[in-house]
């Protein structure tokens, strides 16, 4: 019985040293009301995430958006351009901190419930920027150790400490272009709330999904520049499909919604692929 056990202790030390990755975005837009004004999850589409999430074949790393518990907040105060001395955005740093943990530990515990160990590894104790798109100081060691334990680091967009301009705005996306540079995932998925990147109209008859975003599409969209009614600070779909396109130099990178997530993390996702 303990040889028996012994020796799956070394089968599963040896699977999780040489399982693949896969990066795993659940945005904001699906894991929380993102139009309320005041912070309010998504309870169903939480629930469904715990229940998908469940798989052998890849080693996961899940980063989290901020929806209602970060934009209206981050927007209302002005974050996005760094510290201004007022003692109501010194305040607003602590409460979008706060509210951001809290969503981060009531998708963990969700997660937890379903079997799966997780680690939140929380960006404004452990991460430092350089402007919204850099990050100067990554806890790439956290990130080992937690997966060398078993565990699913859990990581989110959040209010970081920046050294030019003091307070920055760190989004999920830029995290995930981290993790794809430095893991090289098999597979990074950006699960959104529809079942990709969508032409025309949201939600009218003529709408399709684009199944290649490349250089040239992201090109368009700017031109287009949409007007989005959504209240987003770290710069929306245009700021998402760039760091997409960025990380598809290290991994193979989707966009696409919890319908598909069970095929994700199979290894065959399906919905827009980003190209260089
Ligand atoms: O929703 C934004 O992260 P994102 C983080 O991943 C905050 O872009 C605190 C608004």
């Amino acid at each position: 019985m303990t040889l028996y056990l012994f020796d799956d202790l070394a089968m599963t030390r040896k699977e999780i040293m040489t399982k693949e990755k896969i990066l795993l975005k659940f945005g904001g837009s699906l894991i929380t009301k993102k139009n309320s004004e005041i912070p309010k999850i998504n309870i169903a589409n939480l629930e469904r995430i715990g229940e998908l999430l469940n798989n052998k074949k890849y080693d996961l790393i899940v980063v989290h958006g901020a929806g209602s518990f970060g934009h209206p907040i981050a927007e209302k105060f002005n974050l996005i351009d760094g510290l201004d001395e007022s003692p109501e955005q010194k305040k607003s740093i602590k409460e979008i901190r706060n509210q951001m943990k809290k969503l981060n530990q009531i998708l963990c515990e969700i997660i937890e419930s379903k079997g799966i160990k997780t680690r939140s590894i929380i960006p404004s104790e452990s991460m430092k920027t350089r402007g919204a798109k850099h990050i100067s100081q990554f806890p790439k060691k956290m990130f080992d150790k937690c997966m060398n334990e078993g565990k699913t680091p859990v990581t989110f967009g959040d209010a970081t400490d920046d050294e030019l301009q003091g307070i920055n705005i760190l989004s999920g996306d830029v995290i995930m272009m981290e993790l794809a540079r430095i893991y090289k995932p098999a597979f990074s998925i950006f699960i959104m709330d529809y079942p990709g990147v969508m032409d025309g109209e949201l939600n009218s008859t003529n709408s399709h999904l684009i199944p290649i975003i490349n250089s040239n599409i992201i090109a368009e969209f700017k031109q287009k520049e949409r007007n989005n009614k959504t209240t987003d600070v770290t710069g929306g779909l245009i700021g998402k499909l760039e760091c997409a396109l960025e990380i598809s130099q290290y991994s193979q990178c989707w966009i696409t919604n919890l319908d598909s997530l069970n095929l994700a993390l199979l290894g065959k996702p399906k919905g827009s692929k980003v190209v260089q």
